[in-house]
């Protein structure tokens, strides 16, 4: 059973021994029900430091009031035996108690960066994300932290609050882990339906060809209103099929350099994010 700690003392005991022992850290964030993307994640860690440390926290400060905290799946010792099978050496599981004192207040303001794609569809949304992660990374101080390329807008926030605000920890994005149909894995595709988690495979399948007219040198905006269609005619209601730039994430109509292409759709109740890198 995987060794686990619900206190910052108890977290920063354990660390301090590995400090003197002179062993390099890895952090790996997650929300829990965690999956074979979250695997590779805590995998890599192992690889990129003597230590792997995996926090589960699901973070209310970053769901809006009508999003899915209260349903969202918890699975404790399944992720405990995941976690083992990945070679994780410590659980950090805090309690919202702990994290949120009755009168905490300081928030971090991710900028810009939060409040278009994902930020303009879910207001708070990273200021929530970026709050926490600071905050798991000064509880922990780690060499490296480890994020999925899965929530792309999320990895770049994270890099430039990490840079802005000094802290000596390299940040990593690893690339999005898909199940064989290319579906991307998510803790939200346990809601899908058999029939809706057929459909979703559209979502990963349109970037796939939309990025591939896009490098063909075809129109961007009639690329984009095609993939859009189809997302639709697939099931989807769409929020939105993007590019934009990899490093900015401004929307762009022209491949003039690293961009990604960035979509957000709900099937049924559930909403789906995916990614791709077209240029770059
Ligand atoms: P969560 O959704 O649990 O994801 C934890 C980490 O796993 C994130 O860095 C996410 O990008 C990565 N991840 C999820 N699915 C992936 C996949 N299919 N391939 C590769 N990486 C994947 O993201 C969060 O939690 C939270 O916002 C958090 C950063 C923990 C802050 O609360």
């Amino acid at each position: 059973m995987i060794s686990t700690v619900t206190t910052i003392r108890d977290l920063r005991t354990t660390l301090l021994g590995w400090r003197e022992a002179g062993e390099t850290v890895a952090l790996v964030p997650t929300m829990g029900a965690l999956h074979q993307g979250h695997k590779v994640l805590v995998e890599t860690a192992g690889k990129m430091a003597k230590r792997a440390v995996t926090s589960i926290f699901l973070n209310p400060l970053q769901f809006g009031p009508k999003e899915d905290l209260a349903k969202y799946p918890r699975s404790l010792e399944a992720d405990q035996k995941l976690l083992s099978e990945a070679g994780c050496d410590l659980l950090y599981a805090p309690t919202p108690a702990d994290m949120y004192p009755p009168d905490f207040a300081a928030k971090i303001d991710p900028g810009p960066l939060g409040t278009i794609l994902e930020g303009a569809a879910r207001p708070g949304h990273f200021t929530g994300v970026v709050t926490v992660v600071i905050k798991l990374l000064l509880q922990t101080m780690p060499d490296i932290a480890l994020f999925g390329e899965k929530d792309y807008q999320q990895l770049l926030i994270i890099h430039r609050a990490v840079r802005d605000l000094d802290l000596p920890i390299h940040i990593v994005g690893v690339p999005i882990v898909r199940d064989t149909d290319g579906l991307a894995f998510s803790s939200r595709n346990v809601y899908l339906s058999p029939d809706e988690r057929k459909c979703a495979v559209a979502l990963p399948n349109t970037l796939q060809e939309t990025a591939a007219t896009i490098r063909e040198g075809k129109d961007i905006a009639a690329a984009l209103k095609t993939g859009q269609d189809k997302l639709t005619k697939a099931g989807f209601t769409v929020d939105y099929l993007e590019l934009a730039d990899a490093h900015t994430l401004a929307p762009t109509r022209t491949l003039t350099g690293p961009a990604r292409l960035l979509a957000a759709a709900k099937i049924g109740a559930t909403r789906l994010i995916d990614n791709l890198a077209v240029a770059g």
